[in-house]
């Protein structure tokens, strides 16, 4: 039996140039990145692992200040008991720095970019293949014709890879990989865990980067021999993604769209999770939503939201008062449409809102 972890896509050092959440809320992003890589440290060490594996992009590189690198490593190096096992992925390509580290500490094994290489591990009965990337784009997946596994024992297989047939990423087909008979396939670079195919799994980021990656992150951690395979994952990442969608009718008052805006929300994560308020709907046109939201902030940890509400207008009212201008020959025209069709109340609504505060320039 080996006791292992599966983890990568830690993109440690990113300073989250491109994201939505400003300098000061990345900065501590940044820290909880290396806060996240300790505790998957601290939870091989705590389960009696035989071995970390890490399926690439360890680093955001072009990032990575030489002191986090060494941190890194000095870190890793510290499990003497662990065999910890890296490729290099497409945000840490493999180059100076892992030619560095490459044969520095017994315990830490990088392996190369020109073929798939096999590490043996006698005492635990097991050969890990691997490759790293070097290059930033692969149009093929890596050559496994002369792969021939040694059927006694436990084969593992790294891959920072995309499952994806026209993919720039190194497309791999995983089916016919899966049938060459490996115990398992760790697969890095979709940064959402989920099991591909049989014992194919993506871990995921271990802690999520941005919104696009709800959901919980964290590690696998798994069980094997040659008959019995055990999968679990276990969450790790210290905050979540969350978006949420609000939705706002005009019957809805100031307090209940302040109330309705973290209604669903527990107080736990309201205190500790990264938050994207989607909001929609029809507000009453005497409420100013911003001034709402902005109310509402405070509750949370971090909180960024989309507005895609329209204003709820007196159309008769409005038209009555507008006879004979523009305001009221374009609800005259949007009215000759089928109001019941909410695309065409949302037009004429949308419309109106800008008419109207052109009006007020
Ligand atoms: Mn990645």
């Amino acid at each position: 039996m080996i006791k292992f972890i599966h983890t990568g896509d830690l993109h440690l050092g990113s300073v989250f140039e491109n994201a939505s959440f400003p300098a000061d809320v990345a900065k501590l992003r940044r820290e909880e990145l290396f806060k996240t890589f300790n505790s998957i440290v601290k939870a091989a060490v705590s389960l009696k692992d035989n071995f970390l594996l890490i399926c690439g992009d360890l680093f955001e590189e072009k990032f990575c200040t030489a002191h986090d690198i060494k941190r890194v490593f000095d870190t890793l190096a510290s499990l003497t008991d662990i065999e910890v096992l890296i490729i290099a992925g497409n945000h840490d390509l493999y180059s100076s720095t892992y030619r560095h580290y490459a044969n520095k500490y017994p315990n830490i094994h990088i392996f190369g970019h020109e073929k798939i290489e096999k590490k043996s591990f006698e005492k635990f009965n097991a050969d890990i293949y691997a490759i790293s990337w070097d290059k930033a784009a692969y149009y093929a997946e890596p050559d496994f014709s002369n792969i021939k596994l040694d059927e006694n024992k436990i084969n593992i297989l790294m891959l920072h890879a995309d499952c994806a047939p026209n993919s720039t990423y190194m497309p791999i087909n995983i089916k016919a990989i899966s049938d060459i008979g490996f115990d398992y396939i760790a697969l890095g670079h979709i940064h959402k865990p989920r099991q591909v195919t049989g014992r194919a799994y993506y871990c995921g980021s271990a802690e999520p980067l941005d919104f696009k990656e709800t959901g919980e992150h964290g590690i696998y951690h798994i069980e094997a021999d040659k008959d019995a395979f055990k999968i679990d994952f276990v969450k790790l990442a210290s905050r979540n993604f969350v978006v949420s969608k609000v939705n706002i009718t005009p019957d809805m008052g100031y307090l209940d769209i302040l109330r309705a805006l973290t209604a669903n929300i527990s107080h736990e994560s309201l205190n500790n999770d990264m938050h994207r308020l989607a909001i929609s709907g029809m507000v009453n046109s005497a409420i100013n939503l911003d001034e709402i939201i902005a109310q509402a902030k405070p509750s949370f940890f971090y909180m960024e939201y989309s507005n895609d509400t329209i204003p709820d207008f007196d159309v008769d009212y409005i038209k009555q008062q507008n006879e004979n201008n523009i305001i009221g020959k374009f609800i005259e025209k949007m009215q000759q449409y089928d109001m019941t069709d909410e695309k065409y109340r949302r037009a004429l609504y949308k419309g109106l809102a800008l008419l109207l505060s052109e009006g007020d320039k």
